[in-house]
């Protein structure tokens, strides 16, 4: 059944549960849990890490600086393992036209994702923006899943140029979410030095629907040109602008710029006993309901009930929680089917 759900949401599952590397390899469509500990490898054979992927050429920024396009070992498809950007790369260079070079293992991951195809992630950036109109649904479910692989997130509200407000009201929303809610503009640069900040020293990942502003952020960013579109254009055309994850690494900042998307699925078959745990805001409340385990969502006497009422935590969090708690649920009740 979870097949045929995560068939019907049009998608790959999401990521993993706890502990983030050794998970990988679970779920239907499988993220693998990446390549043997470093320890285990020793010979001549260079490093880096894998900036982008396009068919089985791989292109990689070796630890000398300089960047090689390899070709993938077939065994990786033996293994059932697709090296994703952000992977860490070991590879022989080739030598010369004549002879490939070849992506030949891949680290060990700390995070990875199939839906945007990224790996060690360390700081997720969720962007939205006024338009096109924000699905919190989507954000707060991909807030959990890094949540589960132990990621920080943090919210960019892009285009504040057009409407300010949004990210004041995302501001109240996420107040106790332990998840910083920034203004930004990739058109008028307002806010993108905060965002520098944030960045700095993290392996960074632009996440969320399409058209909202991800590629022309990072341009702003890193005055990179990467393509960017029109929204009525994509609406028509049915398309992303950016359709392949990227791996940025400009003066010292190291982010990746993704497709966009407007459906996400847990990937994992969860106990849904454990979507509170991705909820900060519920963390102080825990043990203090009159049920135990509380799911938080409709029982009598539940703390994060009641903080609810008194304003701690904030309504339109929480009803999004119980939809999310729902769809968990019911993917647990089918997991024998
Ligand atoms: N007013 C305003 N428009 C913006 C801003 N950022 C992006 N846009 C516009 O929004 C549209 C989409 O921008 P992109 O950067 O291509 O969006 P994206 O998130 O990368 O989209 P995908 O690659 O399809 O996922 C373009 O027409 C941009 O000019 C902004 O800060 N202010
Ligand atoms: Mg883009
Ligand atoms: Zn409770």
């Amino acid at each position: 059944m979870l097949w045929r759900s995560q068939r019907r949401a049009g998608g790959s599952p999401g990521p993993i549960a706890k502990p983030p590397a050794r998970a990988l390899g679970r779920g239907t469509h499988k993220i693998s849990e990446g390549g043997r500990p470093t320890s285990e490898i020793n010979d001549t054979r260079l490093h880096g890490v894998i900036l982008r992927g396009v068919g089985s050429f791989y292109t990689i920024l070796g630890d000398d600086g300089a960047t090689y396009t390899l070709r993938c070992k077939k065994n990786f498809r033996h293994r059932r393992l697709t090296p994703l950007a952000g992977d860490e790369a070991f590879f022989v260079p080739g030598g010369g036209e004549e002879e490939d070079g070849w992506l030949e293992d891949i680290g060990p991951r700390r995070s990875g994702f199939i839906r945007p195809p990224v790996a060690n992630v360390s700081l997720m950036l969720i962007v939205v923006a006024p338009e096109p109109e924000p699905d919190l649904v989507l954000a707060d479910r991909m807030m959990a899943m890094c949540r589960m692989q132990e990621i920080r997130v943090a919210l960019l509200v892009t285009k504040c140029d057009l409407d300010a407000s949004l990210a004041e009201r995302l501001r109240e929303e996420y107040a106790s979410a332990d998840c910083p809610v920034l203004a930004v503009s990739g058109q008028t640069g307002e806010g993108v030095e905060a965002v520098r900040a944030l960045m700095r020293g993290e392996v960074c990942c632009l996440t969320g629907q399409s058209g909202v502003g991800k590629s022309t952020l990072l341009n702003r960013l890193l005055g990179t040109e990467l393509e960017t579109g029109e929204i009525s254009r994509k609406i028509s055309r049915g398309k992303n602008t950016t359709r392949k994850a990227e791996l940025l690494c400009v003066d010292g900042l190291r982010v990746m710029d993704t497709a966009g998307f407007s459906l996400l699925e847990f990937g994992e078959v969860m106990d849904p006993v454990k979507l509170k745990e991705a909820y900060p805001e519920f963390a102080p409340l825990e043990g203090k309901c009159r049920f135990q385990p509380c799911y938080h969502d409709a029982e009598p006497d539940c703390a994060v009930r009641a903080a609810v009422r008194d304003g701690e935590i904030h309504p339109k969090r929480w009803a999004r929680y119980r939809a999310l708690l729902g769809e968990v649920r019911e993917t647990w009740r089918n997991r024998y089917d």
